[in-house]
């Protein structure tokens, strides 16, 4: 039988909404090449890595085949800088309902916490919130090759925190996210819509919701 161990997160959509921040940053990169970019494009976006990232906005501009991959590592760059100067802003009054209580009942219950963000700024947003010594262990993003629906990330940080993965608990709030925790062999917990993360195991419409001892117990 397994036992829960360890709880993975996701970052952005789940511990704090950095997507308007990530918005605001791709729509100036957007306007300044002259492609129009909505909020509801920006759904599109989110869990995916910063040049996968840029390649959807080339793709609504029909502008794929206008720049070399040099040129598109430097316009992934100028969006980052947007976004490093828009995060600096953070604080601890901007993590998500729900989240410290569930981070306090799972340091009591002595199971372990990590960190699978495809964010390459998850240590300065961690450190923004207050909550970078809460995690045992942070995936690096930059070493993790396959992104989300690949399962590299929670397997890495499973591997790291020297937990089997079916000992896992893993919250995330993108589709991409949830099949990830579920190719990783863990169980899943969405917070969203179900016509988007059906595959998880438990749903919740926010993180408000979220509840240590009903996790534990569907798990169990
Ligand atoms: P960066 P998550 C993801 O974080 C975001 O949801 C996604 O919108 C962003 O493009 C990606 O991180 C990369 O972020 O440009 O900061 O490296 O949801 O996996 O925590
Ligand atoms: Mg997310």
């Amino acid at each position: 039988m397994s036992k829960p161990e360890a709880f993975i997160f996701d970052l952005d959509g789940v511990i704090t909404d950095t997507a308007e921040y990530h918005y605001l940053a791709w729509k100036e990169l957007a306007r300044e090449l002259g492609i129009p970019f909505s909020r509801e494009d920006n759904e599109r976006l989110k869990g995916v890595s910063r040049l996968a990232s840029l390649e959807i906005i080339l793709e609504i501009g029909n502008r794929q085949e206008s720049f070399t991959q040099e040129e598109k590592e430097t316009l992934a760059q100028k969006k980052n800088t947007h976004y490093v100067e828009l995060i600096k802003q953070i604080t601890s009054a901007d993590i998500l309902p729900g989240i410290k209580p569930l981070l306090a009942d799972i340091k009591k219950a002595g199971l372990k916490i990590g960190l699978a963000s495809a964010s390459k700024n998850a240590p300065a947003v961690l450190t923004g919130l207050n909550l970078l010594e809460e995690f045992d262990y942070m995936a690096d993003a930059n070493l993790i090759a396959n992104g989300k629906p690949d399962p590299e990330i929670f397997l890495n940080v499973a591997e790291n925190l020297k937990v089997r993965p079916e000992n896992c608990i893993g919250i995330e709030d993108a589709k991409a996210g949830v099949q990830a925790i579920k190719r990783a062999g863990m169980f899943a917990v969405g917070i969203g819509s179900i016509d988007q993360l059906g595959e998880a195991d438990i749903i919740y419409a926010s993180t408000s919701e979220l509840s240590f001892k009903k996790i534990i117990n569907e798990f169990c």
